[in-house]
C-alpha cells in the first residue's frame, strides 16, 4: 500500500487522531454491513425495523431481528482492524474511537474508550421507566421482553432513524473531530447523518482525512487521502507504520 509523505509525517508524529468506524469494520467479523448485496437492508429495509414507530407496531419482529444479530455478533470475534486501533489508541496521546456501530466489538478488542454514536445492541432499556435490563437480553421467537420494574416494553439501547443521536457522546465526537490533526473515516458509507459529518467538520478545522473504504463513498472527495482496500488488511499496515516510526524517536 502506498500512502502519502504527509500521512506518513502524521503517523510519525500526529498527537492527535480521531477514528469514525462503521460497519465495513465489522464486515471482515463476518457482521453484515447495512448497504452491501448481502446486507442487513438487502433482505429489509430501515424504515420497516430501525425506527421506533415498526417496533411499536410489532415489537416481536423487531426483537427477532436483533436477537438473530445479536446470535450473530457473539459468534464473531473482533478482526486485525479493531486490534490495530487497540494499537493506535495506547501508542498515541490523544486517540479519539467514534463508532456507528452497535456491535460492541471495539470494546471485546480492548479498546479503552470508544464513543458510541448509535449505542450498542448488548444493553436493552424499558420505553417505560428507562430502567436498564441487567443482562443481554435475546427473545423467544415471537415474544417481547418486558421490564423487572415496572413490566413495561423493553428496547435495544440504539439509535433508530429518526431518533437523536447521544448528545454527550456526540459533542465529545465534534469536539475530537475538530482538534485531531489526523482523523480516519473507516468502512463508513458516509451517508447516515449526523455521523457522517464528522470527517467534514474534521477537514474544516484543518485536520488530514484519510478514507479507507473497499469502494468510493459519499465522502471521498471530501477526504485528504483514499486509501482503497479492506480495513483488516489496511488498518494493522497503518499501526505498523506508526509504531516502527514512533520506536526510532527519542521519547
Ligand atoms: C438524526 C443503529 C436528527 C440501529 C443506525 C439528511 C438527509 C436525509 C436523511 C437524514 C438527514 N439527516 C438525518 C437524516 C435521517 C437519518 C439518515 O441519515 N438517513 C440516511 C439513510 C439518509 N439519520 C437519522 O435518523 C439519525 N438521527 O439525524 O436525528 C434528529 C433531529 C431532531 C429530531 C429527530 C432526529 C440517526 C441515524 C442512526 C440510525 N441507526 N444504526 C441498528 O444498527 O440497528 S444507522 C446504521 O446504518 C449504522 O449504525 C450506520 O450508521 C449506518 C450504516 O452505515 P455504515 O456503517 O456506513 O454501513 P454501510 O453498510 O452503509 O456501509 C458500509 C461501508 O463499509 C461501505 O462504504 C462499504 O464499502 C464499506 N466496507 C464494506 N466492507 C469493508 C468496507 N470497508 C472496509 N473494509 C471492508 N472489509
Ligand atoms: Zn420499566
Amino acid at each position: 500500500m502506498t500512502i502519502s509523505a504527509r500521512l506518513e509525517a502524521l503517523l510519525r508524529a500526529a498527537e492527535s487522531i480521531c477514528v469514525l468506524t462503521g460497519a465495513g469494520v465489522s464486515a471482515e467479523s463476518g457482521i453484515a454491513t447495512f448497504r452491501g448485496p448481502e446486507g442487513l437492508w438487502a433482505r429489509f429495509k430501515p424504515e420497516e425495523l430501525a425506527n421506533v414507530d415498526a417496533f411499536m407496531r410489532n415489537p416481536a419482529l423487531i426483537w427477532e431481528w436483533y436477537t438473530y444479530r445479536k446470535t450473530v455478533i457473539h459468534q464473531a470475534q473482533p478482526n486485525p482492524a479493531h486490534h490495530a486501533l487497540v494499537g493506535m489508541e495506547r501508542l498515541v496521546r490523544d486517540f479519539t474511537l467514534v463508532t456507528q456501530n452497535v456491535d460492541n466489538l471495539h470494546a471485546r478488542a480492548g479498546a479503552q474508550k470508544v464513543l458510541e454514536l448509535h449505542g450498542n445492541i448488548e444493553r436493552s432499556y424499558c420505553v417505560e421507566c428507562r430502567t436498564f435490563a441487567s443482562e443481554i437480553i435475546l427473545a423467544k421467537q415471537g415474544e417481547v421482553p418486558t421490564c423487572r420494574a415496572c413490566g413495561g416494553l423493553l428496547r435495544p439501547d440504539v439509535v433508530w432513524f429518526g431518533e437523536i443521536l447521544p448528545q454527550l457522546v456526540l459533542q465529545e465526537a465534534f469536539r475530537a473531530s475538530e482538534r485531531c490533526e489526523l482523523f480516519f473515516t473507516v468502512g463508513a458509507s458516509g451517508l447516515v447523518y449526523t455521523a457522517a459529518g464528522l470527517p467534514l467538520r474534521a477537514r474544516e478545522c484543518g485536520a488530514y482525512v484519510v478514507e479507507i473504504n473497499t469502494e468510493p463513498t459519499e465522502l471521498s472527495h471530501r477526504c485528504s487521502e483514499r486509501l482503497y482496500g479492506k480495513a483488516g488488511d489496511i488498518v494493522p499496515e497503518l499501526f505498523a507504520h506508526m509504531s516502527e516510526s514512533r520506536k526510532e524517536q527519542p521519547s
